[in-house]
C-alpha cells in the first residue's frame, strides 16, 4: 500500500523525550510540516532527554519494535524514506540494520543520524562498543549527519577541536562516504571562533558545500535533531542537498536565536515551534 499519489511517506525511528524538544516531538512536527506523511516508530519512552536532567525515567521499547514491525507485514506499508535517530542498544541497531534491509526499495532514501556523543565524549548511557554499531547502520545509509566528534569516533580517529581547516573538514566528508552513504552531512563545523554550520558531500555529484552561521552562546539541546528533521524533510521532498541544508541551517539559527533571547533554559529544547511558518515558506520557494 503506497501512500496518496504525490505525498511522500517518512518512518521516523527515534525515542520519545516527553519533555526537552529532541528525537520524535521534534522530528514528526518538523517533518509533517511540509506536508510530508511522517509514520513514528519509538524506541524507547523517557520523562526527558539524558542532557542535564537528573532522574528521568527511561522505559525501553526494543521489545516492541519487532512486533510492531510484524504487524506493518500485514499492511505491506512503503516508505520514501526512513529516517533513525537516538537508539538506545545494539540490539536496537540491528532491528534496525534488519529493517532497512526489507524495508528499502530503489527509490527510498534512508537517513541516519548516528546520534551518540558530543564535544568529544559518548553520551553517558553508551558503552564503547557503541560506535561500532552505528558506524555499520551508517555504512547502509543514503545520507548520514553526525557531528565532529560521532565522525571521529566511526572512523576511529581521535577527536580534534576547532576550529578546523577545510582540508581536514573534506577529508572528513569523503572517509565518511567511502563507509557507504553517497551524500553525508557533518554538523558543528566551523573554521573560525565567531561561526558555526554544517558541511555536505554529496558523492553522485561530488560536490562539497558548506553553510555557516554567527556562532550563538551556549550549548542547546536538541538542535541536532531540529537541524536532522529540517534536513531530511527538505531532501524527501526533493530540495537538493546543497539547498537543503541552507534552509536546516536557518531554521536551526532561527530557532537557537529565539530561544537564547527568551533566555530559556538551555536543557529544555529550541524555540522550533515558531519558526516552522518560516521553514515552510523556504521549502516552498525552492520547490517552485
Ligand atoms: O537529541 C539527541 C537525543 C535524543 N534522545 C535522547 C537524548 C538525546 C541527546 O542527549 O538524550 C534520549
Amino acid at each position: 500500500m503506497t501512500s496518496t499519489i504525490n505525498q511522500k511517506r517518512l518512518l521516523a525511528v527515534h525515542d520519545i523525550s516527553c519533555f526537552g524538544r529532541c528525537s520524535l516531538t521534534v522530528a514528526l512536527p518538523i517533518i509533517s510540516s511540509i506536508g510530508v506523511e511522517t509514520v513514528v516508530l519509538p524506541t524507547a519512552i523517557l520523562s526527558t532527554h539524558t542532557g542535564g536532567f537528573k532522574g528521568f525515567t527511561y522505559r525501553d521499547l526494543t521489545g516492541d519494535l519487532n512486533k510492531i514491525l510484524q504487524h506493518w507485514d500485514t499492511l505491506n506499508l512503503e516508505f520514501d524514506a526512513i529516517y533513525s535517530g537516538f537508539l538506545g542498544s545494539f540490539e536496537q541497531i540491528d532491528i534496525v540494520s534488519e529493517m532497512f534491509k526489507k524495508l528499502r526499495r530503489a527509490q527510498s532514501i534512508i537517513a541516519v543520524d548516528p546520534v551518540m556523543a558530543d564535544n568529544g565524549k559518548l553520551y553517558t548511557i553508551f558503552d564503547n562498543s557503541f560506535p561500532k554499531g552505528m558506524t555499520k547502520l551508517c555504512s547502509m545509509a543514503d545520507i548520514i549527519m553526525p557531528n565532529i566528534t560521532e565522525a571521529a569516533f566511526m572512523l576511529d580517529i581521535s577527536y580534534k577541536e576547532g576550529p578546523y581547516t577545510k582540508e581536514y573538514i573534506k577529508n572528513l566528508l569523503i572517509k565518511l562516504s567511502d563507509m557507504g552513504p553517497s551524500r553525508v552531512v557533518l554538523t558543528g563545523v566551523y573554521f573560525n571562533e565567531g561561526e558555526l554550520g554544517a558541511a555536505a558531500y554529496d558523492a553522485t555529484t561530488g560536490v562539497i558545500s558548506y553553510e555557516m552561521s554567527p556562532k550563538i552562546p551556549g550549548y542547546y539541546h536538541g538542535t541536532g535533531d531540529v537541524f536532522g528533521s529540517a534536513l531530511v524533510a527538505a531532501v524527501v521532498r526533493g530540495i537538493e542537498l546543497s539547498k537543503a541544508i541552507k534552509i536546516a541551517v536557518d531554521f536551526t539559527v532561527g530557532s537557537i536565536m529565539r530561544t537564547y533571547k527568551a533566555e530559556t533554559d538551555i536543557r529544555f529544547g529550541v524555540n522550533f515551534e515558531e519558526g516552522l511558518g518560516d521553514f515552510i515558506k523556504d521549502c516552498n520557494n525552492k520547490l517552485k
